[in-house]
């Protein structure tokens, strides 16, 4: 209990002096009017007043301080606001780097699918997903239609695939109701000429053999008279035998209209037949086969080659199975194929 005096010049003036001391729990003990000279109010008042308490209280909350502020302390420590600015950048960078991080995701994705590394950064260049679908299949050609008239010439190193992709075509044309003949260029490979010879005669169609290039055009002209399409098998050779490319030249430099077909097997390293362009493109490429795509892991060999020769996509060819597995295809089809989103039937 505390108990204290308060004098003013009136009641009202020593009240409030004891209302702003104790508060409003103040309890009025005593009141004496004291005259003199100058009158004046003598209020006595008391509040109950637990020092000890207030003290423990004082004690608690400060002590609650002391903790809060030890707590907080490292927050406002140097060191702590260094590693959140840092923190923040970091975030800002990245945010920042988004965009390359998107095309790194997109560049590990291309070279997935086989999409050779000179390549891709083009590819890549203002583009999302969608411009690469975009630039790679504005960019490839791809179809093809066998009509009359035509005469398809297959090249390519041996064990492509060349003999089993024309037995596979001239079946179809026949089935379409087309007059076809195939003539052998391959007698220089033991068995070459027996196995097409007894494809031909299982189909039904007129074959050929023709021994060396020199002979070639007089048998063409003669064979070719009564045809809508013929079929040029040729001997698998290795590219690099610049003796082998001149000989299979004289075809089309005698004027015959002869398009030429490259067989590329996706089972083979496109290195091979980036490597051999030079030779190849000495005969006059003017389409390209792609063989074996069901024996591949992945299909951007085929926009390495295409980049490396640029002449259209002819055929896709995916088994042994004659006729069937073989199909021309569309740009579209085919950009889907090279990046692994659809799948030759
Ligand atoms: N898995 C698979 N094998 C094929 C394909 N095309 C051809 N072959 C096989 O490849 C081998 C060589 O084919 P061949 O036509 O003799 O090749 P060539 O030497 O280029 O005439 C044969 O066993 C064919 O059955 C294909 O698309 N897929
Ligand atoms: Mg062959």
């Amino acid at each position: 209990m505390k108990i204290k005096s308060f004098t003013g010049k009136s009641y009202k003036e020593a009240l409030d002096l004891v209302k702003k001391e104790f508060g409003p729990e103040a309890v009025i003990i005593d009141t004496e009017e004291i005259k003199g000279r100058e009158c004046f109010v003598k209020i006595t008042a008391a509040i109950d007043y637990d020092e000890d308490c207030n003290d423990r209280k004082k004690e608690y909350f400060a002590s609650y301080l002391r903790s809060e502020l030890e707590e907080k302390r490292d927050c406002w420590s140097e060191n702590y606001l260094s590693k959140e600015i840092k923190e923040i950048k970091n975030m800002l960078m990245e945010i920042k780097s988004q965009g390359k991080f998107n095309k790194n995701i997109q560049s590990d994705f291309l070279s997935k699918v086989g999409i050779r590394s000179e390549f891709i950064s083009p590819l890549l260049e203002d583009s999302g997903e969608i411009e690469i679908y975009e630039k790679i299949s504005s960019e490839i050609k791809a179809g093809y239609k066998l009509s009359n008239g035509k005469t398809v010439m297959l090249v390519g190193p041996t064990g492509v695939g060349k003999t089993t992709t024309i037995v596979k075509l001239a079946s179809f044309a026949v089935k379409i109701g087309k007059k076809v003949g195939i003539i052998n260029l391959d007698s220089f490979r033991l068995g070459a000429f027996e196995q097409m010879r007894v494809f031909c005669q299982l189909l039904g169609i007129p074959f050929c053999s023709v021994n060396h290039v020199d002979e070639f055009k007089d048998i063409y002209n003669d064979f070719s008279k009564d045809k809508n399409i013929i079929f040029i098998d040729t001997t698998g050779r290795n590219p690099k035998d610049r003796k082998y490319i001149n000989e299979l030249r004289k075809i089309k430099d005698n004027g015959l209209p002869v398009e030429i077909h490259l067989t590329v097997s996706l089972s083979m390293q496109d290195e091979i037949f980036i490597r051999a362009k030079d030779n190849y493109q000495l005969l006059g490429i003017d389409y390209i086969i792609f063989t074996k795509l069901d024996e591949a892991y992945n299909y951007g060999s085929i926009y390495n080659i295409f980049k490396g020769y640029n002449k259209p996509v002819s055929y896709l060819t995916n088994g042994q199975r004659i006729p069937n597995d073989i199909q021309a295809v569309s740009p579209a089809k085919l950009t889907n194929i090279i990046l692994g989103r659809g799948l030759i039937q």
